[in-house]
């Protein structure tokens, strides 16, 4: 199936207005060769049509020496972006980037942000785009999950596969994702509808099972029988179960770096049209697999970087791991049952 170029133009002509672009604003197409250009011309003329002023900012590729597969989550940190004050300047003055390059975990990003330039990222194909359109509920219903994860102090995660995992909250603050950057030196990701917190530093703790069927990124695999994770002071400390155990023990060693093994965003999904199925139908190629991260119950714990809060921990590893079927807690408050939302506000989903 394909979006044609009418239909993506008119869906970002509805994700640029709810990202409150108008005529009074710069919009930057941030951009690589690899990016999609259907994206970049979609984006493109939806800007133009708002009457904002437009520029688009091309970098050339980068590839870290280091770096396995094409997957933009596979290496972290250092971008195209890295050292290039002249093109970073561009990026600040305008008011809105569409991102479909990747700047996210990069420093650089942050830099931006704290200028007051909004970010949008849209990196997945355009028919990921289309099965998930942002609208206002989407919102809604991410801003009523993190009025309750603000005020946390613990996240609990426990599961029937056996999961019984503790992450003390606080020191780091929540992020959401709701699919469209509205407020000053906002970042956001279309497609999304989640939201995370940090671990205070060196606190999380405890074991998280990983069942059959739940999902590896960058990978791109369902597992196929259980891994264990164990975590000790905010650190993954021991991974053992069989083959695919072994296989994540060995691409992590490969970076050759202790804070790999750091606890990194973990939250839960909120986004009914993302499936828990679709990266069956996709190839490794096609994008990153925003369903995974963002399926409607999901709890989704990651490793590695935390420089997108303001951490000092940029290590280019970054997992995110989505399980299904967990009990979630934000302090006593059970917000998903058994991999299904029950608060706050389950109607919110429609
Ligand atoms: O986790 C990722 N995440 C995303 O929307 C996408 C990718 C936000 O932290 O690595
Ligand atoms: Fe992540």
């Amino acid at each position: 199936m394909a979006v044609n170029q009418s239909q993506l133009g008119q869906m970002f002509e509805q994700v640029l207005r709810l990202s409150k672009v108008d005529a009074s604003q710069s919009v930057a197409i941030l951009k690589s060769h690899y990016s999609d250009a259907r994206t970049v011309q979609a984006a493109t003329d939806a800007a133009l049509r708002l009457g904002a002023k437009v520029y688009s900012v091309e970098l050339p590729s980068f590839n870290h020496p280091t770096a396995m597969g094409n997957d933009m989550t596979a290496y972290c940190g250092d971008t195209a972006l890295t050292g290039n004050s002249a093109a970073q300047k561009a990026l600040e003055a305008a008011d809105l980037i569409v991102d479909t390059m990747m700047l996210l975990h990069s420093p650089e990003q942050e830099q931006i942000l704290k200028t007051g330039s909004r970010i949008l990222l849209a990196v997945e194909p355009p028919e990921v785009l289309a099965r998930m359109l942002p609208d206002e509920q989407d919102k809604t219903r991410v801003m009523a999950a993190a009025a309750v994860l603000e005020k946390a102090r613990m996240m609990t995660v426990k599961s029937a596969a056996g999961s019984d995992f503790r992450a003390p909250l606080g020191q780091y603050p929540t992020v959401t994702e709701y699919g469209y950057a509205d407020e000053p030196g906002r970042w956001d990701h279309w497609p999304s509808g989640f939201l995370f917190t940090w671990p205070n530093e060196e606190q999380a703790e405890g074991v998280l099972v990983l069942d059959v069927g739940d999902i590896l990124l960058p990978f791109k695999t369902y597992t196929r029988e259980r891994i264990t994770l164990e975590i000790e002071k905010g650190f993954v400390t021991r991974i053992h179960g069989g083959f695919e155990a072994g296989y994540l023990r060995d691409y992590m060693a490969y970076f050759n770096d202790p804070e790999v093994y750091g606890i990194s965003h973990i939250g839960w999904g909120l986004q009914p049209r993302a499936q828990w199925t679709a990266m069956g139908l996709h190839d490794k190629n096609d994008g990153m697999c925003m369903d995974a991260r963002a399926f409607y119950g999901n709890f989704l714990f990651s490793t590695g970087p935390n420089t997108e809060v303001g951490g000092t921990r940029k290590t280019p590893c970054h997992m995110d791991i989505a399980l299904r079927h967990c009990d979630v807690r934000v302090d006593d408050l059970l917000v998903v049952a058994e991999g299904a939302v029950v608060a706050p506000a389950a109607s919110l989903a429609h």
